[in-house]
């Protein structure tokens, strides 16, 4: 395609991971013209960018994939409890294969701009490599997409290797290297537990400690998944019916409903269990809510650091003092590897990094670090910050940068008001989930509503999806609602901070996959409340 070609579709999905490949393939098979573009030369999203060594996903093994072929549920092979990133890609790459999607794929294409064509009634798409007239712009952007980079005096003047996690150079041998790794979220973590007996030496530098539980990865027997694939339909069938569609139906319990003596039984058997998510669902249904549940999940994991970690100052330094309210972390072995000699800690809340220079790093104490390889796992401009950077205007001209001035927001996470026949997938105010099954949901919902519109359309009436400005600020409240009553809004992770001077924003619905679909139902069968006549009803009711 040449940068001035014009090409008409039914739609273009801008994305090739998860989200991208479902709905480009679910609305081939609806019958309709439809292609996707990725600015990356290859699929699989976030797990084409993300090849940072221990690059894993936590959902297990068997929830971390397509549910809609079960053929290939059943037959595709998978070795251990959890995935890791070049598995994940070469199942992305599978599924594309498999279903014969490439020809519709265009890679190497950059979304630059969108602008809505009132007239036509159309998306104006201008990418990279060509402009596309469409009735329906998707985005499968993926939540944690735009790098951040960290604002540090002298960061430039490193004369060493250095890079952002999600940018890993192909064949980095760090064997021998003196290594500083900044930021220990998700990221970190993985990467510190992956290279640490590989590097000459470590130093991670550590702003906030975070609590981290045992992921008990590790191969799966033959009996393991022959049984996951004779339950694999009823699997399926459950995932939406839970909250968080791990595979796992969360606890109803609260804490404090578990006899004393009994509580640190039930923790125990959670960290021997394994999995971040099963720690903070699988028995306790109020450890993110309640004050006191939260203490206690402190307290253990926080029992666990010292249990593991043998020098009593790096244990210090490794001991989160904030609520555990973070996105829950596992891995496969992070608080042991501070035991090694080669493994430093630095606390950068009692020392921050002072500068960069072209050697190492100096930190407030005065101390010098010696570096020669600078990782920065310092995390994303999440969830907006992926439309951030492009120009998407709707009807008024207003770009989704300005709409979202005060903070990001939609009416059921895919839905813009002044943004018509934009569905998001993964937009801000979607439910926090697993991703595979909550992106799933999302493409559903898509469809549904594009099926809709079509049906109109054919009648002759003008039927576009847009959401309303009050179903959009109802949507928000009852976002923000339920987020006050979790602790998550109390810690400024990338859940509810995001980038330095974004604020306290809600990002999420924090309600479950369960309690979305239950919405979506409700309104869809009031005649598509909070959506603008003739497709919706033009009445704002959840
Ligand atoms: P996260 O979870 O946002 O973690 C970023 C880390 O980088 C975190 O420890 C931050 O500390 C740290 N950070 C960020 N900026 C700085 C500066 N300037 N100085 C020092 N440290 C800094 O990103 P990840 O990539 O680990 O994980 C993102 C998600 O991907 C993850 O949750 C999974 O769902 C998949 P802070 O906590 O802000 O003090």
């Amino acid at each position: 395609m040449g940068a001035h070609e014009i090409t008409e579709l039914d739609a273009l999905v801008v994305g090739a991971g998860f989200a991208g490949i479902y709905q480009l393939y679910s609305l081939r098979k609806l019958g309709y013209k439809v292609r996707a573009i990725d600015k990356a030369a290859g699929v699989g999203g976030t797990w084409y960018w993300n090849r940072y060594p221990g690059a894993m996903s936590d959902s297990e093994s068997y929830v971390y994939r397509f549910t809609w072929d079960r053929e290939d549920l059943r037959t595709y092979e998978w070795k251990n409890r959890y995935l890791q990133g070049p598995e994940i890609r070469q199942y992305l790459e599978h599924v594309v294969d498999r279903h014969d999607l490439q020809k519709y794929i265009q890679l190497d294409t950059e979304l630059k701009a969108a602008d809505w064509d009132a007239e036509r009634g159309k998306w104006v798409v201008t990418t990279s490599k060509g402009v596309y007239v469409v009735q329906y712009l998707i985005t499968a952007l993926g939540l944690l997409s735009t790098a951040k980079l960290p604002d540090i005096p002298g960061l430039n003047d490193f004369k060493g290797d250095i890079c952002h996690s999600s940018r890993w150079p192909d064949n980095f041998d760090l064997s021998g290297r003196h290594v500083g790794v900044i930021g220990n979220g998700s990221t970190g973590v993985q990467i510190i537990t992956a290279i640490a007996d590989k590097v000459g030496s470590l130093v991670s530098f550590q702003r906030s400690p975070q609590y981290s539980v045992p992921s008990g990865d590790g191969p799966v027997t033959p009996e393991y998944r022959q049984a996951i694939n004779e339950k694999y339909d009823e699997i399926v069938d459950s995932l939406p019916k839970t909250a968080t569609c791990f595979g796992f139906s969360e606890s109803t319990t609260p804490y404090a409903s578990f006899a004393p003596e009994k509580r640190q039984e039930v923790f125990e058997s959670l960290w021997q269990h394994g999995n971040g998510f099963w720690f903070t669902f699988g028995a306790f249904s109020d450890i993110t809510a309640n004050k006191e549940a939260n203490d206690a999940a402190c307290q253990f994991v926080k029992s666990k650091i010292a249990q593991i970690v043998k020098d009593p100052e790096k244990a210090k330094k490794l001991m989160p003092q904030e609520p555990y309210a973070r996105r829950p972390l596992c891995d496969g072995g992070y608080y042991n590897k501070f035991n090694r000699d080669n493994v430093d800690i630095v606390n950068l809340r009692d020392t921050p990094i002072e500068r960069v220079s072209e050697t190492g790093v100096t930190t407030s104490d005065g101390k010098f670090y010696k570096i020669d390889t600078l990782i920065l796992a310092t995390g994303f401009d999440a969830v907006e910050g992926s439309y951030n950077r492009t120009q998407i205007r709707g009807r008024s001209g207003t770009s989704l940068a300005e709409h979202w001035k005060k903070g990001p927001t939609s009416y059921l996470g895919c839905f813009v008001p002044g943004f018509p026949n934009l569905l998001l997938i993964s937009g801000p105010q979607g439910p926090f989930a697993n991703a595979p099954p909550n992106i799933e949901t999302q493409v559903r919902l898509n469809n549904e509503l594009i099926q809709r519109a079509e049906s109109l359309r054919v009648t002759g009436a003008n039927a576009v999806i847009e959401a309303m400005p009050e179903a959009e600020a109802d949507w928000g409240e009852h976002c923000n609602e339920i987020a006050q009553g979790t602790l998550f809004p109390s810690i400024p992770s990338w859940i509810f901070a995001n980038v330095p001077g974004s604020g306290l924003v809600t990002r999420f619905y924090m309600n479950g996959v369960a309690n979305f679909i239950a919405i979506l139902q409700r309104i869809a069968a009031a005649g598509y409340d909070g959506f603008a006549a003739p497709l919706g009803n033009g009445r704002k009711e959840l």
